[in-house]
């Protein structure tokens, strides 16, 4: 476990960043991307907002009524959100960084630790460059700016990355890795929220230096055997949990709308193949089998369909993908005679372990 070089990417004001990326008029100009109640038109929240919109004071969670008139005269733009659209960006940044790292452990849609150990020899020099390189190549392949914090451990490279941003790069070298976080106030680890830094605090605990000079059995006698020695440990820059691959997807899908509404087998293919070709490209990033290929429908009445064969054998070719896809289209197309909208191509069943037909409740759970 010794001697990890582990680095967290954290991409810049993303929602408002991938707004930015379909419209690029607007980049000189305020972006806030807000998620609207419904009940009136002003009602709502900031979701995100990018840097200009915070210079004005517009930040994540004010309601948008007061975003409006913080930026009352200027030509900010207001976005609702549009989950749909960030995930498939974040995706495709997440497929890119498993082509640089060992492990990769998504956090969140924005958020990813990378374990880079054996790509950098174990150097944090090489992986200055190493980091650079990736932020070049995202940005060539998909337009995204984010941060890197780099770091011997998750704790390190997490408070790296958050001490400069946007489209920053802190590398906190294993030795440096105590004095870096000593000066921090004591809140910056996760799991000391205000109460704990409260409770700390009347200790004369204040930054993360005083947390790690303090003695620990102290530290277990006040907080208890498992956060006492946690916080002791974190405070001195120890932290040895490892970059954990997500739980393995169930199911990989790709769903598209047809140029026309239609009946026509080809064309539907034409359209399937394209789809079945980004399912591939991610079983083959994430080194799967499946055994199960499914399709959806959307009608021209917006009812919804789907179709499924399952393979003797875990399988992992296109042409296999393609086959299936076009027999249970022409099976279904002789079953319905409406025309179709939308069409979608899943496989799962990856596990090496016979799944049962759990995965049935989160089929094209993305699809609407
Ligand atoms: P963050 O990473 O916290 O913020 P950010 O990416 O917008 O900005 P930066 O990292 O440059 O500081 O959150 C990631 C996304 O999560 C953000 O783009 C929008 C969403 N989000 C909300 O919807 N509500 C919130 O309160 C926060 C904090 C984020
Ligand atoms: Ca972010």
């Amino acid at each position: 476990m010794n001697d990890r070089v582990i680095m967290l990417a954290d991409f810049d004001y993303f929602f408002a960043q991938c707004e930015e990326l379909r419209n690029p008029s607007i980049k000189d100009k305020s972006v806030v991307v807000g998620v609207y109640s419904g009940r009136t038109e002003e009602s709502g929240a900031v979701s995100t907002s990018n840097y200009i919109a915070r210079k004005f004071g517009v930040k994540s969670g004010l309601p948008l009524f007061m975003a409006r008139r913080k930026l009352e005269g200027t030509d900010a733009v207001f976005f609702k959100v549009d989950h749909e659209y960030y995930d498939q960006i974040s995706e495709r940044i997440m497929q890119i960084f498993r082509t640089y790292a060992s492990t990769l452990e998504q956090v969140s849609v924005d958020e990813a630790y990378l374990d880079v150990t054996q790509q950098v020899e174990g150097s944090f020099e090489k992986a200055v460059d190493y980091a650079q390189k990736i932020k070049q190549d995202v940005k060539e392949q998909v337009g995204i700016s984010f941060t890197i914090g780099v770091g011997p451990n998750k704790l390190v490279a997490k408070i790296a990355c958050d001490s400069q941003k946007p489209d920053g790069l802190t590398i906190v070298k294993p030795e440096e890795a105590k004095a870096f976080l000593a000066p921090l106030p004591v809140d910056r680890l996760l799991g000391v929220g205000k109460k704990t830094a409260e409770k700390m605090d009347e200790l004369d605990i204040k930054t993360i230096g005083d947390l790690a000079n303090y003695d620990c059995q102290r530290l277990v006698e006040v907080f208890g055997r498992v956060l006492g020695i946690y916080f002791y440990q974190a405070a001195n820059a120890i932290d040895n949990s490892p970059v954990l691959e997500q739980g393995e997807a169930e199911s990989i899908s790709r769903i598209g709308t047809l140029k026309q509404d239609t009946r026509d087998l080809d064309f539907i293919l034409q359209k399937t193949d394209e789809l079945t070709l980004d399912v591939y490209k991610d079983v083959l990033a994430k080194k799967l089998s499946f055994k199960t290929v499914s399709i959806y429908m959307v009608m021209v009445d917006l009812s919804s369909k789907t179709r499924s064969a399952t393979l003797d054998q875990p399988a992992k070719d296109k042409e296999i993908i393609r086959r299936i896809t076009r027999s249970l289209f022409e099976k279904f197309l002789g079953e319905s005679t409406l025309e179709i909208r939308r069409v979608g191509v899943k496989v799962s069943g990856f596990s090496k372990e016979e799944r049962s037909q759990r995965q049935l409740s989160t089929f094209f759970q993305n699809s609407q």
